[in-house]
């Protein structure tokens, strides 16, 4: 039996679902009582240091917590719950922790995009049993603005490299904290996680002890969901957003099932977009939740889910806000959601007074779960035009010119699926949406949709110089030269695939293969 503390300021079903995967049975904290008599304690902390303080207080968990770190029994603080071992929290103006470790938790310090999202590696700096079974050089997910800074250098387990080196795990005894997320963290976090549980194993360390780690590009796989015309929920793929084939929307697979191959063969991360979320509303698809409570339970990196994320009013007159259909979401599983058409929508509303109104999805999603958990879906056709001032947008020259010999372009963003163009270009929107609190861009590009030619570098060079967050290049990936080129022509952080995986034309496995060596990626098992 493993106890988790959840202290109820996020998801933490999906550490819940990492241990039941190993056989294991989970008992949430419901009263301190049960901190008091837990074996094994994991605590997975979510959102910011000081609120996570002041809930422990608040509900009388401190002292237990104390007493069960002191008694030597098995305990586990992932991220924030790692950094609750220290004195203080630059965060919330030195807030204090459990001062169970000397030192406190800073933010990054580095001009490389905060927070720090994705697979990095990690250098051992000491034997432990986490490591059995471990080569040295598998990455791990992490996600965060914060890192601890401790004072005894004997307490350090990993550090990893992000603009510099930081301590990424500790350990006394006992006591382990891990700044990356082994529940999220594929194969090797689930092994890190079974280390952990199993007490008895002697300490190893890795083999390979890196001298430099270093964040890995990301091969996203994506599946397109809707109902077909017989009710049932298929994961489909358009061309050039068209997914109906002699007038049936094209069936490519069940989506469970599909996710859980993907992520077999080595996807990073996994997106379900509901494309008929923007005329469906999504709490009342609720086979659409059910998909994403099921691929949880089996697939162990990060989800997004897209689709009909806005304010809705249904037939009853009952209003929702779109952070309410955001938690709904996360409650089933996702790590994080993505806005298409609301997006543009609050943009255009942005841009007639260059006033923030605090209250669109995207402020109100990223204020309560982060910024991180915060993407935007693009959904942008090219527009030629022949010279630079001929409209009121965001304009690059182009080398493939149109078919009037047009020598520009501007991107002109759609909503419902591509199905109605809207007075912005995408570079503007990926800026709008960033300073509006979007944690990553999924920029997709509707004339190479399904297309099999190659990304859209133009399109993803113009969007990625104008943002700070990452970008996933989206649509057109036709071979594994393409994620190649995307990769070294232009800065993206991620990139994202769909018809190549789903009709095995090309597999992950194959993708990373070809780019292992030349571009930084999770490798292969
Ligand atoms: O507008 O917030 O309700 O979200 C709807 C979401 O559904 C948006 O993210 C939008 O991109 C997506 N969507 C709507 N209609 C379609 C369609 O295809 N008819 N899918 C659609 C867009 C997603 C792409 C695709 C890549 C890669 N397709 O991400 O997966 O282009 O494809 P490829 O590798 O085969 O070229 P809202």
């Amino acid at each position: 039996m493993i106890t988790l503390l959840d202290y109820g300021a996020g998801n933490v079903r999906s550490v819940i679902n990492a241990i039941e995967s190993l056989g294991e049975t989970v008992k949430t904290v419901a009263a301190a009582e049960d901190i008091a008599s837990a074996e094994k304690l994991v605590f997975p902390g979510v959102g910011a240091f000081g609120s996570m303080m002041q809930i422990l207080r608040a509900k009388q968990f401190i002292d237990p917590l104390k007493a069960f770190l002191a008694s030597g029994r098995p305990f586990l603080g992932i991220c924030l719950g790692m950094h609750a071992l220290f004195e203080f929290g630059e965060e919330s103006f030195g807030t204090q922790g459990l001062g169970i470790f000397k030192g406190e938790v800073k933010r990054f310090t580095t001009d490389l995009a905060v927070p720090h999202i994705g697979w990095n590696g990690i250098r051992a700096h000491q034997s432990s049993r986490i490591f059995n079974g471990l080569r040295g050089d598998e990455k791990f997910y992490f996600v965060h603005s914060y890192h601890v800074v401790p004072e005894e250098k004997d307490v350090i387990l990993t550090t990893t490299n992000y603009g510099y080196e930081f301590v990424s795990a500790v350990q006394r005894q006992n006591i382990i904290g891990t700044q990356y997320h082994p529940e999220k963290s594929g194969a090797a976090g689930l092994r890190l996680l079974k280390n952990f549980l199993d007490t008895g194993a002697a300490p190893v360390r890795p083999s390979l002890n890196l001298q430099t780690t270093r964040l890995a590009k990301r091969i996203i796989a994506c599946l397109d969901v809707r109902a077909n015309d017989r009710n049932d929920l298929v994961v489909t793929k358009g061309d050039q957003y068209d997914v109906r084939e002699q007038g049936e929307v094209r069936n490519l697979g069940k989506p469970v099932e599909l996710a859980h191959r993907y992520y077999e063969e080595g996807a990073d991360e996994i997106t379900f977009l509901n494309i008929t979320g923007f005329r469906d509303f999504p709490l009342e698809d609720m086979p659409m939740l059910e998909v994403l409570k099921q691929t949880s339970r089996r697939v162990f990196v990060p989800l997004t889910i897209g689709g009909g994320i806005r304010d809705f009013t249904d037939a009853q007159g009952r209003r929702y806000s779109a952070l309410e259909v955001a938690a709904e979401y996360f409650r089933s599983g996702a790590d994080k959601i993505s806005i298409g058409s609301d997006a543009v929508l609050v943009v255009e509303e942005y841009l007639k007074t260059g006033q923030a109104t605090g209250h669109s999805a995207i402020e109100e999603i990223s204020r309560v779960y982060g910024s991180q958990a915060v993407v935007i879906s693009i959904d942008p056709r090219r527009v030629y035009v022949p010279k630079a001032e001929a409209v009121p947008h965001v304009v690059i020259p182009t080398t493939l010119p149109g078919p009037n010999g047009e020598a520009f372009c501007w991107y002109q963003c759609t909503i419902k699926g591509g199905r109605e163009g809207r007075p912005v270009d995408a570079v503007t929107l990926a800026k709008v949406c960033e300073k509006l609190g979007a944690g990553e861009i999924l920029l997709n590009c509707i004339d190479r949709d399904g297309t099999n030619s190659g990304f859209d570098l133009e399109l993803i060079r113009a969007v990625k110089s104008a943002v700070t967050i990452p970008v996933i290049a989206s649509s057109g990936a036709g071979c594994a030269k393409h994620f190649l080129e995307v990769f070294t022509q232009t800065q993206a952080e991620s990139a994202l695939a769909a018809g190549i995986f789903h009709r095995r034309e090309v597999p992950i496995g194959a993708v990373k293969q070809y780019l292992q060596g030349k571009v930084e990626i999770r490798p292969n098992l």
